[in-house]
């Protein structure tokens, strides 16, 4: 049994190799995605055994997807292939209209994953798990898979296994703003571990300000484990009281998609292995640093040998 499990869509992700508007670019590479697919691969890179349950296209797309994890080494025994329905996909336009921001055009509805539904989700599979890990994508895609991804929460909770959640806040997999507020709010309840950014942390609790965020989410949700992204002026944490914040790292940036995934998977994965809060936030932000550095979330995902040489010498942090 693995030591993490992860529910959610795979992708693929066709990344424009030149910038500017999609309508006047000619390549794009192709890569294997999906947020909580990203955080998989992040957690085996670094040996802690991590399985992904979702749906996938017996399409060339779902078939690259499905090679791509069983070779990163990722627990592929409980994805289901659908003949009915096509693999997810999504176009990456780079550095337009705004400098270092990347835009996306998904082309996703009814794909195989949005089929996923509570049967996807075996008690014991999970039951099996140390940590139950999914985002705010999975609840927003249809109704079966947000079915599945609170079906997954419930067991680890029922079994205590610790549960991590992703806001990933999407606005356009949303209809509309209170949907995502309410569904997003429900999986809080549900969550020991938490994810999420400044314009998350406004959107569900209507504040922003660190201290704040952290006692609503105390007080409203119980949560006493979280981590506030806050992009290049790095990230906090308040975990089981303590405050701890860490810079992050300043690199010559690609694409900056990925980086949450990267940031949530190697905190998982050190907090797994024994490193202290500070620590894991450290090698999180590093990883979340050289994922943006190439177009991708999971080619420069680090194998601790990575993580040892840019924390050595090649990251030059922000004060
Ligand atoms: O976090 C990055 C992933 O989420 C990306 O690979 C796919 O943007 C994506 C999405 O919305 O699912």
């Amino acid at each position: 049994m693995p030591e993490v499990v992860a529910l959610g869509e795979s992708l693929v992700q066709f990344n424009a190799v030149t910038d500017g508007p999609l309508r006047h670019v000619t390549y794009f590479e192709k890569h294997a995605t999906g947020s909580e697919a990203n955080v998989c691969v992040a957690l085996v890179r670094l040996g802690v055994s991590c399985g992904l349950i979702t749906r996938l296209g017996t399409d060339e797309f779902g078939l690259f997807i499905y090679d791509w994890l069983r070779g990163e080494g990722v627990d592929v025994g409980h994805i289901r292939f659908d003949p009915e329905r096509p693999t997810g996909i999504y176009f990456v336009q780079r550095n337009y209209p705004i400098p270092g921001v990347s835009d996306v055009l998904y082309y996703r509805r009814g794909s195989a994953a949005s089929a996923l539904s509570p049967d996807d989700v075996d008690p014991d599979y999970v039951g099996g798990a140390r940590v139950f890990h999914t985002t705010g994508i999975t609840m927003a895609i249809s109704d079966t898979a947000r079915s599945a991804a609170l079906k997954g929460l419930e067991i680890a909770r029922g079994k205590g296994i610790i549960t991590s959640f992703d806001v990933n806040y999407r606005k356009k997999l949303w209809a509309n703003i209170d949907d995502a507020i309410n569904v997003l709010s429900k999986a809080l309840g549900f969550a020991d571990v938490v994810f999420l950014d400044e314009d998350e942390a406004n959107l569900l609790l209507g504040v922003s300000a660190v201290d704040d965020v952290f006692r609503e989410l105390r007080s409203r949700f119980g949560i006493n484990r979280v981590v506030l992204k806050l992009g290049i002026k790095g990230s906090m944490a308040y975990w089981e009281g303590r405050v701890i914040k860490v810079n992050a790292f300043r690199v010559p940036v690609k694409d900056p998609i990925g980086a949450g995934d990267a940031y949530a998977g190697v905190f998982l994965a050190s907090i797994l292995r024994g490193h202290d809060v500070e620590s894991a936030m450290r090698r999180a932000s590093a990883a979340a640093a050289m994922v943006v550095m190439v177009r991708g979330d999971e080619e420069n995902l680090p194998r601790e040998d990575d993580l040892r040489r840019f924390l050595d010498g090649y990251g030059r942090q922000v004060d």
